[in-house]
């Protein structure tokens, strides 16, 4: 008789900002376990699914998830209870019908997640299968190409360090996943190395990358100690070109960098506040400085270039720059096949950021990415700046081959956890594994950079 589930039970648990978060675990009939936490955001676009917390002031300042596991355990777990785990489509489907909002707003993002994901994991350990497995088939071989956060600035450092919020490592000269990650961990290193001798500090941000303080024109200590830096947002790729250099490698060559700008919080009433330069620009100026950096920096990929209701600025940007790097789109297009068919037909970028807790199921995130593909454009799987150890992403990407992943620095263990699982994919998969470096940006159809 083929496994049935059994019981589904929910439980608050902490995520890597000290945040309560949810945790689903689905138990089969034939004893197999199945169990998925679900990750938060802080930068969070406008559109994505709900995420549910309490609003109760009493506890964790009102952000626990005490509704959420309640609607787990009373509402969804009785109903799912005696389906079958292998139809993934039908159980999300019903998890939909369930909720019942366009937002997931009743149940909670956060609760139809952590259930979508813990039947699906549950029904791999039926089968006696890698999660990789199970989700992609035999078909599944592509090692992504990491993207590291090393730097981090933003929201994600509470505005302390830079405008932008992630600078990026891609070991795009790599010949496996593995020799990538060890690349990219060196220069990590050589990036406090760059930081301590310059005497910046080497405290990290939300997602394991270096926050220093760089320079902003009314910081005195820089200007007391005389370092004449340029501004915080282009000192942030000297300091990483010159430890790219220090651990030995070529940039643009070994390796390659990218930015998450986050400009949906960098916009104010219609124009871009770069607080830490004391400038406010429209999209074509802020569209200018890329172009710029382009010319200065081995950048191949720009995320979230503009805001995430500014379709004709992101129109503009494609325009201008589509052709050179590849334009990721995360608060814009939320996982959700409706705002990527938008982007899709008017042309606004080349590449989706995928994010599982955005659109709140498996079934629809795998539809994103199908969508997504379907266009020639590029689709990057990534994390979110609040994480735990749960490694769903790292066989999410294996299994859809999308050959891309953003999950931070090589360094705290809840992104870690990610790189770990990927290289133990890699070992299992053997000489099977695929890693394509720099050709992951433009291996479906897209023109690849002259
Ligand atoms: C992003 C993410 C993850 P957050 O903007 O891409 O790096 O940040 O989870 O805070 O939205
Ligand atoms: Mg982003």
């Amino acid at each position: 008789m083929t496994a049935r589930i059994e019981s589904i039970i929910a439980r608050e648990i902490l995520d890597s900002r000290g945040n309560p978060t949810i945790e689903v675990d689905v138990r089969l009939t034939d004893g197999a376990l199945g169990r998925a936490d679900v990750p938060s955001g802080a930068s969070t676009g406008a559109h994505e699914a709900h995420e549910l917390r309490d609003q109760d002031v009493s506890r964790y300042a009102g952000s626990g998830v005490r509704k959420a596991v309640a609607n787990v355990t009373e509402i969804i777990a009785p109903d799912l209870q005696g389906r079958s785990p292998f139809d993934q489509e039908g159980i999300d489907h019903r998890l939909l019908e369930l909720d019942g909002t366009t937002d997931k707003h009743q149940l909670g993002a956060n609760a139809l997640l952590g259930v979508s994901l813990a039947v699906a994991k549950a029904a791999a350990a039926s089968f006696k299968l890698p999660l990789f497995r199970y989700l992609g088939g035999a078909g599944a071989h592509v090692l992504p190409l990491p993207m590291f956060n090393i730097l981090n600035g933003g929201r994600h450092t509470d505005w302390q360090s830079t405008d932008i919020q992630e600078y990026l490592i891609l070991p795009t000269g790599a010949s496996s996943f593995s020799e990538g990650l060890r690349m990219a961990t060196e220069v990590y290193h050589a990036l406090r190395q760059v930081l301590t001798a310059r005497g910046l500090n080497t405290n990290v941000g939300d997602e394991g990358g270096f926050a220093p303080s760089l320079f902003s024109p009314d910081d005195l200590y820089h200007l007391l100690t005389g370092f004449a830096g340029t501004a915080a947002n282009t000192e942030a790729l000297d300091l990483i070109v010159e430890a790219i250099q220090r651990a030995g490698y070529q940039p643009g060559t070994d390796i390659h960098l990218a930015i998450d700008v986050a400009a949906s919080e960098l916009f104010e009433e219609g124009h871009y506040r770069l607080r830490r330069e004391h400038v406010t620009l429209t999209a074509r100026e802020l569209i200018d400085r890329y172009a710029e950096w382009l010319t200065r920096y081995p950048i191949i990929s720009i995320e979230d270039g503009l805001d995430e209701d500014d379709w004709e600025g992101w129109t503009l940007l494609t325009q201008r720059l589509g052709s050179q790097v590849q334009l990721i789109g995360d608060d814009i297009f939320v996982t959700s096949t409706e705002r990527i068919g938008r982007g899709i037909r008017e042309g606004v970028s080349n590449s989706v950021l995928i994010k599982l807790n955005q659109i709140g199921t498996l079934t629809e995130t795998i539809a994103a990415v199908e969508l997504t593909r379907e266009a020639g454009w590029t689709a990057v799987v990534s994390h979110r700046s609040g994480e735990t150890e749960d490694t769903t992403i790292a066989d999410l990407v294996v299994a859809l081959n999308t050959g891309q992943i953003k999950t931070g620095s090589p360094a705290r263990s809840e992104r870690v956890a990610k790189y770990n699982q990927l290289l133990r994919i890699e070992e299992t998969l053997g000489a099977g594994a695929t890693y394509r470096g720099l050709s992951s940006l433009y291996n479906l159809g897209h023109k690849s950079p002259s």
